[in-house]
């Protein structure tokens, strides 16, 4: 195996025996051969669309199998088995298609030549030999494959945002379109100008992808909303949901409504808190714990069953006995948890299961008490416009600090609560994703009623900090966001931070700190391009990082 899709990678270089975050070799190797089935089936959805029969029915199949080789989703070798024998379905489906309309066009049989994923066949007994040959370490260059790999893995976030969408019944072509092209360039030799050009798009396709989920989010839930969220526990048994799946959220919450069952957010699902349908729910009780990489102890001592929609799932060991209370959906997957099926065409999925599972359950034990404040999206703060524009002209608001992106559980990531403790009381930090629950909880006091620490939402919502960003460059008729006193510090882990990161670059933010470290994926050719032209930077230590981002730099 050979995998360095996320910030944990080994030695920053690469997993290459077992991941750091626990996947084995096999897993990885599926992951790999999904990929490459992905690859084929682009190398057809290509060729057709320009032959003007662009085919929409893979769409979401392959937003789908992207999404579920992101870090920590799915754990279950069977499912990414299932995935690949689709896919090759799918993929012979369009090369049917595509010969069939080549010839229609041209009078005569194709006969150019298709790389090996366009042709490959094997049943799944085959698929272990074959997945060892189709990884990363395929591309022999490393530059070239460190922009392949950039690509492919900012595709993964966009995927995973745009699936969102589509849950919520909200499409655009051009993402969908730009999967296609993007995983069909890795299979061709490209120049390092028309690669670097499509992580580009890239970027642009992960602003219009978080645009898209913004758009199905609000208008099907409403704006969050300021919303002072329970941190406690009520004394009914509860279900606890986690990922970043709304749609999930609110089919739990109906289903449970009324049966004596409360609902509790984990982690990413913290922000469904600030939306008003949701709100409405007496049973919705508030956020149970922290991010991600607590939920070995926090599932244990939430003793109900817990309900994973997305990443990030982490596995279990010997001591842990929920395995029986852990349920997966979605793309999410873990051998001996129950997963609950796709919903049917016009239904909903059933929960039925985790609620008959709660009733036999004691409450949750109680880990705090208390309330954090969230529910700053880019509606709200716009709402308060007027107010953060005095206190920016008032100079009662010196700087904003864009903290944004994920959290991990290396001890590395103290650094982003030293920051946020330390920086002057005159600054307001803006985040989004689960990198706030390093700092969510220290009561950093407000500015004028403005909290010290607005909370977007999920990582998605990060396109709210981006229009925030850009209505205060409206209004205080500044040319570009880059003059506006405010300094970006993100923190990333998995492959939606990637799509996160390239697409502030393509809004053109400059100046980034990155951390705890710069993607292992960077080869050093790689890194330097984007410390030239964007002058992204890796985090040095607390009290530096905050000078000389006060200072402007
Ligand atoms: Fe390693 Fe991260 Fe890949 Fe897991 S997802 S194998 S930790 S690079
Ligand atoms: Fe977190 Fe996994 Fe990335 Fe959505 S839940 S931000 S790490």
């Amino acid at each position: 195996m050979f995998c360095f899709q996320c910030q944990e990678t080994a030695k920053n270089t690469g997993c290459t025996l077992r991941g750091m975050c626990g996947k084995p070799e096999e897993t990885a190797n599926l992951q790999d051969l999904l990929l490459f089935v992905l690859r084929g089936m682009a190398v057809y959805g290509e060729k057709l669309k320009e032959l003007g029969q662009a085919d929409r029915s893979n769409d979401d199949f392959v937003l789908k199998g992207l999404f579920a080789t992101i870090t920590n989703a799915n754990w279950a070798d069977s499912r990414f088995v299932a995935l690949v024998e689709e896919g090759m379905a799918r993929r012979e489906q369009l090369r049917a298609a595509f010969l069939a309309a080549f010839k229609a066009k041209n009078g005569k049989e194709f006969d150019g030549t298709l790389p090996d994923e366009a042709t490959w066949k094997g049943s799944a007994a085959d698929f272990a030999a074959k997945a060892k040959g189709v990884g990363v370490l395929r591309t022999e260059n490393e530059d070239v494959r460190s922009l392949r790999e950039m690509l492919i893995i900012g595709l993964k976030g966009i995927a995973a945002y745009a699936e969102h969408a589509a849950v919520l019944g909200f499409h655009k072509a051009e993402i969908d379109d730009f999967m296609f092209e993007a995983m069909a360039s890795t299979t061709k030799e490209l120049s390092v100008d028309e690669m670097v050009a499509l992580v580009m798009k890239a970027g642009s396709m992960a602003v219009a992808a978080m645009a898209l989920l913004d758009e199905a989010n609000t208008t099907t839930y409403g704006h969050p909303e300021i919303t002072q969220v329970n941190i406690g526990v009520g004394k009914n048994p509860g279900i606890l949901i986690s990922g970043h799946d709304l749609k999930d959220m609110d089919e739990l919450l109906k289903q449970t409504e009324g049966s004596g069952v409360d609902v509790y957010t984990h982690g990413e699902m913290l922000p469904a808190n600030y939306y008003p349908v949701f709100k409405k729910y007496a049973h919705f009780v508030g956020n149970y714990g922290g991010s991600w990489w607590h939920q070995n102890s926090e599932f244990q001592s939430f003793n109900g069953p817990v309900l994973l929609t997305t990443n990030c799932l982490v596995p279990l060991r010997k001591e842990h006995t929920y395995l029986d209370r852990l349920y997966t959906t979605g793309v999410v997957g873990y051998d001996g948890a129950t997963h609950i099926a796709d919903r049917p065409a016009g239904g909903s999925k059933d929960f039925s299961a985790l609620i008959a599972r709660a009733k036999s359950c004691p409450p949750p034990t109680e880990l705090e008490s208390g309330t954090i404040v969230g529910g700053f999206g880019h509606n709200q703060v716009l709402a308060l416009a007027d107010k953060v524009v005095e206190a920016v002209k008032s100079g009662a608001i010196k700087r904003f600090i864009v903290m944004a992106g994920c959290d991990g559980r290396h001890k590395t990531r103290n650094y982003y609560t030293e920051v946020a403790e330390n920086l002057p009381k005159d600054t307001v930090i803006l985040t989004a994703g689960c990198a706030k629950f390093r700092y969510n909880k220290l009561n950093l006091g407000d500015i004028g009623g403005i909290p010290r620490v607005l909370d977007a939402g999920q990582c998605n919502d990060s396109y709210s900090l981006a229009v925030i960003a850009l209505k205060l460059k409206e209004v205080f008729g500044l040319e570009s966001v880059n003059d506006l006193p405010l300094s970006f510090d993100i923190a990333w882990y998995e492959q939606k931070a990637v799509a996160v990161l390239l697409a502030l670059l393509s809004l053109g933010v400059k100046g980034i700190r990155l951390g705890p470290t710069l993607p292992g994926f960077l080869s050093p050719g790689v890194a330097k391009v984007l410390v030239e032209k964007f002058n992204i930077k890796p985090i040095t230590t607390a009290p530096e990082d905050i000078a000389a981002m006060m200072a402007g730099q």
